[in-house]
């Protein structure tokens, strides 16, 4: 089997909601020493999309939905601790969770998984966090970064609180705040007041690693 092949049959067996088969493609791509973020964005990735399309489409409802979430989650376990390893010298602290009254968590688990990979330190509050929790969170261990989810425009609104809790206490500009979900925007990060928006993972921790690239430079002139 070849890399394209191999994806495919992820894509495929995802959404055919085969957990196991996910799993053992998976174990396969890394015998192949495919790099596990390709088998990701091209195989877990994409078979999640393509179900996103059917769940729009009404021919898959929540209980389809679900497994083929576990299967993804499962595929992501897999390669996870293959990921090539970065370390900082000055690593990150980020706060990431999925907003209250939301438990999409996929989109989140993956910023979570590229930001550890990259060397961040993570504190993931998991979903359905309430939203004082990323305050108090990120004020505790001194986070550089708060990173927020969401995939529903019910809940969107609390990103918006979270960075309006900031701002009452004076403490907005000590962290950078990331927004990201489906109905996220560009424009309503503005609206916001978040510093980073993007509609890709991989993107995020790009942009977050610029961040890091930053203090680093800041610190150094403040010591010299
Ligand atoms: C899977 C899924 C579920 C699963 C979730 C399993 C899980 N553990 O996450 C289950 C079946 C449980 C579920 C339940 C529900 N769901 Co649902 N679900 C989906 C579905 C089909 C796919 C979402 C997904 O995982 N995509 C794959 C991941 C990888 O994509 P992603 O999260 O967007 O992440 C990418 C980017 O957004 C980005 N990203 C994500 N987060 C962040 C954060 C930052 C900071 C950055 C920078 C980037 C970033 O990175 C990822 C790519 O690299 C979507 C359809 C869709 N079009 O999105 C509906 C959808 C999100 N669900 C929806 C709804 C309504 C529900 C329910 C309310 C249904 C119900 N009637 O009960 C419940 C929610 C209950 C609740 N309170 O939370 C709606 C939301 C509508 C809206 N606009 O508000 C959608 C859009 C479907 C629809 N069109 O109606 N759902």
């Amino acid at each position: 089997m070849n890399k394209q092949t191999l994806f495919e049959s992820i894509k495929e067996n995802l959404i055919e909601m085969d957990e196991d088969k996910v799993v053992e493609l998976c174990e396969q791509s890394l015998q192949m020493k495919v790099p596990p973020l390709e088998t990701i964005n091209e195989g877990l990735i994409k078979g999640m999309d393509e179900v996103s399309r059917l769940y729009e489409e009404e021919e898959y409802f929540l209980p389809e939905i679900l497994m083929c979430a576990d299967a993804m989650n499962s595929g992501l376990e897999v390669v996870q601790p293959h990921l090539d390893k970065n370390t900082m010298t000055q690593p990150l602290r980020v706060v990431i969770g999925v907003v209250e009254g939301d438990t999409h968590d996929i989109g989140k688990n993956l910023v979570r998984i590229l930001m550890e990979a990259s060397g961040m330190e993570v504190h993931d509050l998991g979903r359905d966090v309430p939203l004082e929790s990323f305050v108090t969170k990120a004020v505790e261990i001194k986070a550089d970064v708060i990173v927020m989810s969401t995939l529903m425009s019910t809940t969107m609104d609390g990103m918006k609180k979270v960075i309006a809790m900031l701002e009452e206490k004076n403490i907005r500009d000590q962290f950078k705040v990331f927004i990201g979900g489906g109905p996220i925007s560009q424009f309503y990060a503005d609206k916001i007041g978040a510093d980073v928006y993007t509609n890709d993972a991989s993107e995020a921790v790009r942009m977050a690693k610029q961040i890091a690239l930053e203090t680093l430079n800041r610190n150094k002139r403040e010591v010299n």
